[in-house]
């Protein structure tokens, strides 16, 4: 890999697919503290399986579903399909600095496939199973990818079509691979994955501090962003967010999310796991009654959550037969888990709530297992790593910012800076110049309270603070007080355009399942007399059956919004 004034080149030396400068890394004199503190340890994620399968051999490392059948793959196990993946990958041409678009589900495949990509030091593009085409398509157009790796179907969506449409759309793209889970979906001229495991190939170990991944943004607007993650600052984070979570090699993880996705990916997540010689169990869906089969069948010891569907586990734990007393942590994250949320989920699932506020983009903070309880319900952790370097600015012209710091405690915008935390989305100069600062700062775009134990409160995001006259409300604020009434399983603020205050409130709330819904002038007078400003209390109330989500199931303001214009509620 060249690099030109501290801008990579892509790893192909082809120069119809050299994707040119392509993505900001760190400055020199950052890398070199960072090799000197330890965090980068010059270690590629293949080495690392390597390792493992040498210390743990036989112990479970994966557990899942393929199809209807269960499977249990040691770590021996894991680390030989990884490496004969690897082999067949490479028979197909798939090389070095190759992009491939993966869109798998919670299969334990999903771990081969993806130690046989870093071992090819080939970067895997991690789509989420919820993507459609015009997804897909961005991302292999954006990436140039050679391959897309898929399952045959899932949720009765036909996958193989989806993928055999887009290689055939997007001239890069050489290979469709489909993992033949027996749905008897048509494969086309796809390749089989279970045909690519081949003799193993002595590989060379890719440049540890080059990309290992590309990641997805959360993205508030438009499509997804595309995230460059090395193998050293991924490997910093895996490990010691296996640390803070006190993995240990007895704990059994379950990835009830996509595991795609960067929370049960990392955090700690089934490479946090593996790291701590654990097993990871995958749960083909988030739902309560799939994932707590689960739960008592392997003594899953944790777990992790986003807020909605922690909100539906603590009411489905109330009146299930099984046995959840394995369960040890519960890590809630991916979007604002309030006070009163916070407070339901120990008891509940019987269980040590641990708070995430992570991202894509590299940041990640944790409460810690031995935190007081009341920073554990009222904020969102702290950073992982002593030299992540946190700025809390003022946000109130993000179009002209002066990124003045805020008093201490204050409300402000989150920069951050750090040894894991990127310097810049990938193929993306433009956006790159305003989503970072000029000195390397992350704009994160969310609204935070930094106490004096370094503890962030996320207080919600910059651009969805409702104006209502002046007024600003925090959307997490209001949902959080109308989710201590009983009949509320979820709630959701977005600002409505208002002809007289710019903006008013407009509150969506899911009623607990069974019970008569509360209505709107019940709710209202509900958070007002929790004794809050009347400015905060909800102009209008809507009681709807469910939410719209993200594909890791965080509930979707955008989605609201845009149902709200066309006018569907
Ligand atoms: C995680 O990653 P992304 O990339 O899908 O989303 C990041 C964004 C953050 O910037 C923030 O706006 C929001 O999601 N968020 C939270 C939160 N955790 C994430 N907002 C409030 N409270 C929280 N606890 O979502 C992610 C990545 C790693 C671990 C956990 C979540």
């Amino acid at each position: 890999m060249t690099s030109v004034a501290g801008r990579s080149t892509g790893p192909s030396d082809d120069p119809a697919t050299d994707p040119g400068p392509d993505h900001t890394r760190w400055p020199a004199d950052e890398a070199a503290r960072h090799r000197a503190a330890g965090h980068w340890r010059g270690q590629t994620f293949g080495t690392l399986l390597t390792l493992l399968a040498d210390a743990h051999r036989g112990r479970t490392a994966v557990v899942g579903r393929t199809g209807g059948r269960t499977q249990r793959w040691s770590f021996t196990e894991l680390d030989d399909r990884a490496h004969r993946l690897a082999a067949g990958l490479h028979g197909l041409g798939v090389r070095a600095g190759d992009r491939v678009v993966l869109q798998l589900p919670n299969v334990p495949e999903f771990l081969p496939v993806v130690f046989a990509l870093f071992r090819l030091g080939a970067w895997p593009v991690f789509a989420l199973p919820a993507h459609r085409g015009s997804e897909l398509r961005h991302f292999a157009e954006r990436t140039g990818a050679v391959a897309i790796l898929t399952v045959d179907a899932h949720e009765r969506f036909d996958h193989a079509a989806l993928a055999a449409a887009v290689a055939g759309d997007v001239a890069s793209v050489r290979n469709a691979i489909v993992l033949d889970t027996g749905a008897g979906v048509d494969l086309g001229g796809a390749v089989g994955l279970a045909d690519l495991y081949a003799d193993p190939l002595d590989l060379p170990d890719p440049d540890p501090e080059g990309v290992a991944f590309l990641q997805l943004s959360g993205g508030s607007t438009g499509l997804p962003k595309l995230i460059p993650r090395t193998h050293d600052d991924y490997l910093y984070s895996v490990r010691e967010s296996a640390r803070i979570c006190g993995l240990r090699r007895d704990s059994v993880y379950l990835a009830a999310l996509p595991a795609a996705h960067n929370f049960p990916l990392s955090s700690p997540g089934v490479l946090g796991a593996l790291h701590a010689g654990a097993t990871s169990v995958f749960s083909p869906g988030p739902d309560a009654d799939t994932a707590f089969a689960l739960v008592e069948s392997e003594r899953v010891t944790i777990t992790g959550l986003v807020p909605p569907l922690a909100a539906a586990w603590a009411q489905a734990a109330g009146r299930t037969a099984r046995d959840l007393s394995s369960l040890e942590v519960v890590l809630v994250g991916g979007a604002k888990c309030g006070r009163e949320l916070a407070a339901r989920i120990g008891p509940a699932l019987d269980c040590r709530l641990q708070q995430v506020f992570g991202m894509a983009e590299g940041l990640v903070n944790y409460t810690r297992l031995d935190d007081p309880d009341e920073l554990v319900l009222t904020t969102q952790g702290r950073p992982i790593s002593p030299d992540d370097e946190v700025r809390v600015v003022d946000p109130d012209d993000p179009l002209a910012p002066s990124d003045a710091e805020v008093a201490p405690g204050a409300e402000g915008a989150l920069l951050t800076r750090g040894p894991y935390t990127i310097r810049g989305y990938y193929r993306a100069a433009e956006h790159n110049a305003t989503a970072f600062t000029p000195d390397g700062f992350y704009r994160t775009g969310d609204l935070v309270r930094r106490g004096p134990t370094g503890h962030i409160e996320v207080v919600g995001r910059v651009k969805e603070q409702v104006n209502r006259g002046g007024e600003k409300v925090a959307p997490e604020e209001v949902e959080d007080h109308l989710m201590a009434h009983p009949g509320v399983l979820d709630a959701a603020v977005i600002g409505v355009e208002d002809e007289f205050l710019g903006e008013r409130t407009c509150a969506y709330v899911v009623p607990v399942p069974g019970d008569e819904p509360p209505t709107g002038p019940v709710l209202r007078r509900f958070v007002r007399e929790r004794g809050v400003a009347a400015f905060k209390v909800p102009d209008v109330v809507r009681v709807v059956e469910a939410f719209p989500v993200t594909g890791v199931g965080k509930t979707s303001r955008r989605e609201l919004r845009r149902a709200l214009r066309s006018g569907e509620h």
